[in-house]
């Protein structure tokens, strides 16, 4: 690999040399159905695994025969195949995965243990801690391996943390924790062999830091010259091969020359791997393609819905779809807040645990990126998660692992992200900067999620049964203030709602305004108020995909439009909407698209600051203006 990376004919690569009995000690450890998710430096589980060389080395190059068709580097794949699931550069939201791997076999019974990898650089990362305590909390059957290599890219471990040993951080979290010598194969197969024993049939996590030396630079490029000297060469007398082989031969299970048979053999495979490799394709994928495969290929059945119906509050509805989805899918589990005995924040779970079980109605410590992650992981495994964000705004502690983990999974390497994320979200309530906003265009601009964002309770209910079945990552915004304010007939029983699809609410002759959430009830409120006004009214429904056919359709009846909506202006998805209607029906166009939008400030609690604030409040100036054009 060393020599393939100077001659610029292999991507990026971190080596593990040095480090080698821990990847391949633990991997061997594992069963052969068990989950192993590793880092950067950790050939020796694809390895141990026997992953084929041929496809790990065109994965290095990009080549169609790897496993992310050319669309992400090194050791950033999963194989299901071989139960390893891959890592995304932030390293720390791995640890969050194994979570949901593991949490999987517990609520399915299985005796299973799940091994996740992090360097010792990534247990600063907040997801470290996170991942570790839900997993204690949880009794989760998870082994925590940190391969403590001395040093994070050049900084050495003393600036990096400040406590004794990094097992120690166990005592915190109420989990055993050890520390072992790294460089002994014998040792780390050990330890991992015992632990995994113990903790398949009583579920807990334990952490293990191994001991360890980075002897090659971070990658090769960046060199080791801010080594002390002396320290390689210390760490090159404890190397884990050289010892290995000693071992060997002096228990006679080796000699010299089976030492080089063996190398000799090895060396041969390498290069006709290499060749092969080298020879295979490169990735010949169109635009569509590319496109298409940042989803998981899903066709929803259309089931429509029944005529009985009940009136239901949107909070209602909202409760009813996730019921019937939990009593449809035995493989789904909630996650959130508070959302067990107490029934969430806004009592949309209420009851539910009594139901269906602590087990799948899961109180979750105060920790997004770990719980987002765990559904990730679940995902992996089998299973299928709604996650409660008590309240929108708290999506930031969790962005990371939706945008780059859910988001990105299909498109890098195939596995879906069955996950959906419910968002409490939006104003009225005069709740302040972080209890209110509208932040649906933070992922609008993210390729992978799906967004929805029902304005009424019918749309509440088949949309959400929808994202349950839709095996890709969806974001379902629902309104608080529409919680209890807006009531409709809800049909009884299961149906789904196309994400996608908007809804044409009322036709008018003088312009249309197109708008989802709240803006649809300022719309329609507006509308009532002004009957010398003939507008069309489209509710989008979903944002992504949003529907450009029904949006196309009223602006070449109508010719003027609105889009309104709650987020602030400047780059709010209003701005999506108006790009594409001047790109595509500019000549259906009588005046330019205007956009009415809330401030571009930071929403403020006092109630007559948050009126201003609103973009309800600008509705009928911006209708004047569109009007007088
Ligand atoms: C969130 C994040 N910050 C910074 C980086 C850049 N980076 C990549 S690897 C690395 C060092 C990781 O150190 P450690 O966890 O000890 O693993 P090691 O490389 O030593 O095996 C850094 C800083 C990153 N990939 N992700
Ligand atoms: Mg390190």
């Amino acid at each position: 690999m060393l020599i393939l990376l100077r001659q610029g004919r292999i991507g990026k690569w971190f080596s593990g040399i040095g480090q080698e009995a821990i990847a391949v000690g633990a991997a061997l450890a594992m069963r052969a159905d068990e989950y192993i998710l590793p880092m950067h430096r950790n050939l020796g589980v694809f390895t141990a695994r026997k992953v084929p060389l041929r496809n790990l080395i065109a994965q290095w190059q990009g080549k169609v025969t790897g496993f992310t068709k050319g669309r992400d580097r090194s050791f950033h794949f999963g194989t299901q195949k071989h139960k390893i699931i891959g890592m995304i550069s932030h390293l720390g939201p791995q640890m969050a995965l194994a979570d949901g791997i593991a949490l999987a076999d517990v609520v399915a019974g299985k005796e299973k243990v799940t091994l996740v990898f992090t360097g010792e650089g990534a247990t600063s990362e907040g997801d470290f801690h996170e991942a570790v305590n839900v997993a204690s909390v949880w009794n989760l059957p998870v082994i925590f391996l940190i391969e403590n290599n001395g040093y994070g890219l050049s900084t050495p471990v003393n600036e990096q943390f400040n406590c004794a040993k990094l097992s120690d951080k166990a005592i915190g979290y109420g989990i055993e924790g050890l520390q072992i010598d790294g460089n002994n194969v014998l040792e780390v197969l050990d330890t991992i062999s015992q632990l995994a024993d113990k903790i398949r049939s009583n579920p807990r996590p334990v952490l293990v830091e191994c001991l360890t030396f980075r002897m090659r630079g971070h990658e090769e490029a960046s060199g080791t010259k801010y080594v002390p000297a002396g320290l390689l060469e210390e760490w090159q007398l404890k190397d884990p091969l050289q010892n290995f082989e000693d071992y060997l031969i002096a228990q006679q299970l080796l000699t010299e020359e089976s030492i080089q048979t063996i190398r000799a053999g090895f060396k041969t495979e390498i290069d006709q791997q290499i060749d092969k490799a080298f020879s295979d394709a490169e990735p010949a994928s169109s635009p569509e393609e590319e496109l298409e495969d940042m989803y998981a290929p899903y066709l929803q059945r259309a089931v429509p819905p029944s005529r009985v119906s009940t009136k239901m509050r949107y909070l209602d509805a909202i409760s009813d779809g996730l019921k019937i989805g939990m009593q449809k899918y035995s493989n789904l589990v909630l996650m959130g807040q508070d959302i067990a005995e107490y029934g969430g924040a806004f009592k949309i779970t209420q009851g539910f645990s009594e139901e269906f079980g602590k087990a799948r109605v899961r109180n979750t410590p105060i920790c997004e990126s770990a719980i987002v992650g765990a559904g990730l992981g679940l995902s992996i495994n089998g299973y299928k998660s709604v996650i409660e964000m008590q309240f929108a705004d708290f999506v930031t502690c969790g962005f990371n692992q939706i945008v780059n983990n859910l988001a990105k999974t299909h498109y890098r390497w195939g596995e879906k992200a069955d996950v959906v994320i419910r968002m409490p979200t939006g104003a009225g309530t005069g709740a302040g900067p972080f209890h209110s906003q509208s932040n649906e265009a933070w992922f609008t601009k993210t390729p992978g999620l799906k967004i929805v964002y029902p304005a009424f309770p019918l749309e509440a209910k088949g949309l959400l049964l929808a994202a349950i079945d839709d095996p890709n990552p969806v974001l379902y915004f629902e309104h608080k203030y529409l919680y209890r304010n807006i009531s409709g007939q809800v049909p009884t029983g299961y149906y789904n709602i196309e994400i996608g699809k908007a809804n044409v609410l009322k036709q008018g002759t003088q312009f249309s305004i197109i708008t989802y959430g709240l803006g649809v009830h300022w719309a329609l409120a507006y509308l009532a108020e002004n009957l010398h006004i003939s507008a069309t009214v489209v509710d989008l429904c979903s944002l992504q995909p949003w529907d450009k056919t029904a949006v196309a359709g009223v602006v070449k009846k109508t010719g003027r439009v609105l889009v309104l909506h709650e987020d602030t202006l400047s780059s709010g998805f209003g701005a999506e909407i108006a790009a594409w209607i001047g790109e595509n029906c500019f000549s259906d166009l009588d005046a330019p698209v205007m956009r009415c939008a809330s401030l571009d400030t930071a929403i403020p609690m006092n109630k007559l600051l948050e009126d201003q604030f609103l973009a309800k409040s600008r509705i009928q100036a911006t209708v004047q203006k569109l009007l007088a054009y």
